[in-house]
């Protein structure tokens, strides 16, 4: 049975098989927790990222994780918060399940997710956190290699809004 852990913290600290980072669509780097994973696993980060050609809204894509703790970077590219009825919250929870099909077909055990979308991109923290607990819970019902969920919050109110959530459904 896999276990769903939230902490509050700094998800390039993580020494887990793969880090999700919150990316766009370049794949090239950014502010937030995209540029703290860029800086914190150096210029090689960026060079496989050009390989890649980047990568849809909804969708994800694995690199190594260099000087990261972390062994590999999963990429996910979340949408822009446009009023909630541009498909957001589809797109967001494409996010999550890009991200674990791409750790199940590298045999990856352990994962962290960043909230994605709720910084620059503007999506409402609540809502965000139902889609990512109710999709990653969803996951976890499919075969998967998935041991380990972590939820980085870097910040406090997103903590609160995991912890509630996750102590209500009965999980950590
Ligand atoms: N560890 C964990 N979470 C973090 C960290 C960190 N070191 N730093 C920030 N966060 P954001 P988005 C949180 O803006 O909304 C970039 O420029 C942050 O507090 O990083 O998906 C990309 O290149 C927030 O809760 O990502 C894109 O252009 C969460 O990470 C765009 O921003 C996501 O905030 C993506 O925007």
């Amino acid at each position: 049975m896999a276990t769903i852990q939230v902490i509050q913290g700094d998800i390039t600290k993580q020494a887990v098989d793969a880090i999700v980072n919150a990316a766009n669509t370049s794949l090239l780097g950014g502010g937030g927790v995209d540029g703290a994973i860029h800086r914190a696993a150096g210029p090689e980060l960026v060079f496989e990222c050009r390989l890649l050609h980047g990568c849809k809204t909804g969708d994800a894509k694995i690199t190594n994780g260099y000087r990261l703790p972390a062994k590999h970077v999963i990429h996910a590219v979340g949408p822009v918060w446009r009023g909630g009825r541009q498909g957001e919250a589809e797109l967001l929870a494409s996010c999550y399940r890009r991200a674990m099909e791409i750790a199940s077909e590298n045999q990856l055990t352990s994962l962290a997710f960043p909230n994605i979308s709720t910084g620059i991109y503007g999506y409402p923290k609540d809502k965000a956190a139902d889609v990512a607990i109710t999709t990653i819970r969803q996951c976890l019902e499919q075969p998967t290699s998935v041991e380990t969920i972590l939820f980085v919050c870097f910040e406090a109110d997103n903590f609160a809004l995991y912890e509630q959530r996750l102590h209500a459904n009965g999980i950590s």
